[in-house]
């Protein structure tokens, strides 16, 4: 396809200057292979975790039906749940996407003993994980939780004084004493973009959404992604940090098997294992010069 080959044919300049690369990572021989990257992540927990200020977020269907879910009588984290409800995806999305998932902890003195996440309007117990485990950072929460490669943070933030906390960003810490492949970017991932500059996490099973600035949206998993906003106008990067080996703009085009555009939408499939979807935008609002490749 004619678009395909102009964009391989832009540098990277102009680009280069987004990122801070921060930790190199070491080219192991790993074969690149659209789909080793580790799609497991996180894949408990799915959605895309919202802020106050994310879209839709607040409206007033409250929660209730936590009596069933059998924590209500623990008093506390889980009792103030109830009718803080309202979690949805941003508008149109309807709840294909789960982008606001909440969730409750019940904490006894500085340790986190259960946590639960809300799922249609019912707080269900979640199963802690052997490896991972919950720290207190002031009004937050975060979630260590050990990876190949070393751990992953995800801190969950409280927005309402109301018991119900949402994922808020996520992080990586490299231990090289792993086997790896690592990660390029360690930068804090946010799960919802605001109106400045973020750096966005890009997961399968939410619509992500970077809001106003310059966005980066950092796609680490092989997986089916789409994101909701993307505006080359406004600075919008796309940033490839798959720790699979990728070197370059032409290695991953190499495993680009299909480019559509359908539905208003910028369909770029890599088999049948991953795609990233790029709704609203068409083929002239996004080129080569969008995006950076972690190598
Ligand atoms: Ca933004």
């Amino acid at each position: 396809m004619s678009l395909l080959g102009g964009f391989i044919d832009e540098s990277l300049e102009g680009v280069e200057g987004l990122i801070d690369l921060g930790v190199d990572v070491s080219d192991d021989g790993i074969d690149a292979n659209v789909g080793i990257g580790d799609t497991g992540l996180d894949a408990s927990l799915g959605g895309s975790g919202g802020e106050s200020d994310s879209p839709d977020h607040g409206d007033d269907e409250g929660a209730g039906g936590t009596g069933d879910s059998g924590v209500a009588g623990d008093g506390g984290s889980a009792g103030s749940a109830g009718g803080a409800g309202g979690i949805r995806g941003p508008s149109g999305t309807g709840n294909a996407y789960d982008n606001n998932k909440a969730f409750v902890f019940e904490v006894s003195g500085n340790e986190v003993i259960a946590f639960f996440e809300l799922i249609d309007g019912v707080l269900k117990p979640a199963a802690m994980q052997p490896n991972e485990f919950f720290v207190l950072d002031g009004r937050d929460i975060v979630r260590n939780k050990g990876t190949h490669f070393g751990t992953e943070m995800t801190r969950f933030v409280e927005a309402n004084d109301d018991g119900l906390f949402f994922r808020d960003s996520e992080s990586w810490s490299i231990d090289h004493e792993r086997s790896g492949p690592f990660p390029s970017f360690l930068e804090p991932l946010r799960f919802a973009g605001t109106d400045g500059d973020d750096f966005l996490s890009v997961r399968e099973g939410t619509l992500s959404f970077g809001g106003a600035g310059a966005d980066a949206f950092v796609i680490r998993e092989a997986a089916h992604l789409q994101i909701l906003d993307f505006n080359k106008n406004e600075g919008d990067k796309l940033v490839f940090d798959l720790a699979i080996g990728l070197q370059s703009k032409e290695q991953l085009s190499s495993y680009i098997t299909d480019i559509a555009y359908e539905d208003n939408n910028f369909v770029v499939s890599f088999g049948s294992a991953a795609s990233i979807t790029l709704m609203g935008v068409n083929p002239d609002q996004i080129g080569w010069a969008d995006v950076v490749v972690m190598s």
